[in-house]
């Protein structure tokens, strides 16, 4: 039948649901310093509590929080460093914000402390492989997005290699999965995303977006992110800033393909893409 579908899966993001019966909008909070593409402009708590406040009225269905900058090349921060960084805003957002909180880190301490805080969301680009944090995810009984990387931040656009790309990172994703449901976090609390940028050559991003339902076939929500990347800036030879329609595209087709959380900087764009994808998914009645 046309348009026939399952259930909606939903997140329960420490109390706040999110139903994923229609691609979802997660916007981007960077209080990194060295953010580039914000020029480290909400390292205040106001100013980040306006941001956030400014993607929720674009439409934002989840803001992600992150206070250790993942761009190549980039050094780990330590954990006072960052909790130093996350704690302030995640407190000034957490009972003003109308939509759930997610904490990019891979820290179990931050985990902890941002879930005693409000937030109601773990994205972890390490996927939980650090030490402890499979337990300290656990124990917060929130969701949390799993992603795949090749290397470290560091050094993971030095030279990027695989044999085969979306099976080297369906095999990882399904291998996080078993850990974490072996670790006792059940699987409806997983989000998959394959990790655009990171460890990728242009030629792998572009594959694991034509190729996208694969990961989405795993039957865990998948989550990307794209927004003003350089697989955008490689495309379009223009910078950050300059990769709003680019990266709106990448989060289209994303969608089109199944994925049901995009990451991005630019929310009033994207929601409105996101409907019209919604729409032709599904509306087929009159
Ligand atoms: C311009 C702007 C160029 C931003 C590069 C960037 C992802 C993520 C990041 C992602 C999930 C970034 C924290 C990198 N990317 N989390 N985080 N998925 N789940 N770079 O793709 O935005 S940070």
């Amino acid at each position: 039948m046309p348009g026939e579908r399952g259930a909606a899966p939903v997140l329960d993001c420490g109390g706040r649901p999110l139903v994923l019966d229609r691609p979802r909008v997660m916007g981007i909070l960077n209080i990194t310093p060295d953010s580039f593409s914000d020029g480290g402009r909400f390292l205040s708590p106001q100013a980040a509590l306006d941001h956030a406040m400014n993607m929720v009225e674009e439409g934002a269905d989840l803001i992600d929080v992150g206070g250790e900058s993942t761009r190549p090349g980039s050094d780990e921060v330590g954990v006072a460093e960052e909790l130093e960084r996350v704690m302030p805003v995640i407190e000034a957002l957490s009972g003003e914000v109308p939509v759930p909180l997610s904490v990019d880190t891979s820290k179990p301490d931050v985990m902890k402390a941002a879930a005693a805080a409000g937030a109601g969301f773990i994205n972890d680009v390490f996927a939980l492989q650090r030490e402890g944090a499979l337990e300290a995810a656990r124990e917060t009984g929130l969701p949390v997005c799993l992603m795949h990387m090749q290397g470290t931040p560091r050094t993971m656009q030095q030279d990027p290699r695989y044999d085969d790309v979306m099976v080297e990172v369906k095999a990882f994703l399904g291998e996080r999965v078993a850990a974490c449901v072996g670790a006792g976090i059940p699987r409806d609390r997983l989000v998959l995303d394959p990790g655009f940028g990171f460890g990728k050559r242009s030629v792998h991003n572009f594959r694991l977006l034509r190729e996208l339902r694969g990961v989405v076939n795993m039957g865990l929500p998948v989550l990307v992110g794209m927004s003003r990347k350089s697989m955008v800036g490689g495309v379009l030879g223009r910078p950050p800033g300059e990769r709003i329609h680019g990266s709106v595209a990448a989060a289209v087709l994303a969608a089109w393909e199944g994925a049901l959380i995009v990451r991005v900087h630019d929310v009033r764009p994207t929601v409105d893409a996101m409907a019209v994808v919604h729409a032709t998914l599904y509306n087929d009645t009159e």
